[in-house]
């Protein structure tokens, strides 16, 4: 401990100097403070001194027989290994001129001979401190960094998980909304959709409109021409109805065996059964044979239609009951036909 209860900061020194007795001097109040001394009485002494010592600083002589201080300056300052050293010239030029020349080189601080003993320990000292505080800095830094990459990467990481979590559920939904033959929305989509847009249309008071869409006769075309192209029939089927209606906000679904609904918000009586036209349309130009239908020679379907503005007193359901009696009449008539 010094005087003002500070832990003295002890380090390498280097001392370039060709006055002997300076050197002496210098050295022996350096190491009794406890600092750890080399001395060099020429520049190139010093420069083998530096490499193999890597002193913390160099308090460092101007002129010397062999070079001056500034030369053995510049040399350290530009040169990657040294350049970090802090110099302190310690001589007896006094003049302006001398010591401005001391800074340009890369010296980080003057004393003048005859030097006070007190002013150079502190200016060792100082320089020493800051070294140190340097030194921290460039560690704390360090530190930041690598904790700054590390975040980084968590997070990207975690980005990644959340990206693939949503692209995984996104395929659940599907999966849990979708019909796997037709690909047309099942059942269940159905339900939900179909609830939530009576909801809607109770409150924005628009007419909402259901079609009730059965093949005819399929009984008899699983029966004559196999199950399997039963179901690519149900297959081409799904995708002309699903043609056949045009507003983003319609929904066809499979609602069971050969029977689909088709579900269209805003629209009334004349929009929808403009719909059963084309669905009729749609399904003439599939072209699917049907030679065991009593109606035609090719696949047709019979259509039930209603619809209603939404009332809070009436449920859905009975929406679907008037298009499944509309579709019974359809049946009823002759088929490949539609009814409201
Ligand atoms: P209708 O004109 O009165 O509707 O007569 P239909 O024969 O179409 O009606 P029915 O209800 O008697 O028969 C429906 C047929 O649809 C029977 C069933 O095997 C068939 N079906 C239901 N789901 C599928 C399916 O996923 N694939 C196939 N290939 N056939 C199905
Ligand atoms: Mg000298
Ligand atoms: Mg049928
Ligand atoms: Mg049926």
């Amino acid at each position: 401990m010094d005087q003002d209860g500070i832990s003295l900061i002890k380090g390498n020194l280097l001392i370039v100097d060709d006055e002997p007795d300076n050197i002496r001097v210098l050295s022996a109040l350096l190491t009794q403070q406890g600092y750890y001394v080399r001395k060099a009485l020429n520049v190139q002494i010093a420069l083998i001194a530096v490499n193999s010592l890597k002193p913390d600083l160099i308090l460092l002589d101007i002129r010397m027989p062999d070079a001056t201080g500034y030369d053995l300056c510049r040399q350290l300052k530009s040169n990657p290994d040294t350049h970090e050293i802090p110099v302190i010239f310690i001589s007896a030029l006094n003049q302006i001129e001398d010591i401005m020349q001391a800074f340009s080189v890369g010296g980080v601080d003057y004393v003048t001979k005859p030097f006070k003993v007190d002013e150079v320990l502190a200016r060792v000292k100082n320089q020493l401190t800051i070294c140190q505080l340097k030194q921290q800095l460039l560690e704390q830094n360090q530190q930041l960094l690598q904790q700054n990459n590390q975040l980084t990467q968590e997070i990207k990481t975690r980005q990644k998980v959340e990206e693939n979590l949503q692209t995984v559920n996104r395929q659940l939904q599907n999966l849990a909304s979708c019909d796997s033959l037709t690909s047309l929305a099942n059942r269940r989509h159905f339900d939900e959709y179909f609830q939530q847009t009576w909801k809607q249309m109770i409150e924005v008071q628009q007419p909402l409109s259901l079609l009730l869409c059965d093949l005819d006769f399929f009984k008899h075309y699983n029966d004559h021409y196999g199950h399997p192209a039963g179901d690519i029939c149900l297959k081409l089927v799904a995708q002309a109805l699903d043609r056949s209606v045009s507003h983003s906000r319609d929904l066809v679904a499979r609602y069971g065996g050969e029977e689909f609904a088709i579900i269209l918000p805003n629209t009334d009586l004349s929009g929808a059964l403009k719909v059963a036209q084309t669905i009729h349309q749609e399904v003439q130009q599939l072209k699917i044979n049907h030679e065991y239908s009593t109606v035609s020679s090719i696949v047709t379907v019979s259509i039930g239609v209603s619809y209603q503005i939404p009332q809070k007193d009436t449920s859905a359901e009975h929406l679907l009951t008037i298009a499944d009696q509309a579709l019974y009449e359809a049946k009823q008539k002759g088929r490949n036909q539609y009814c409201v």
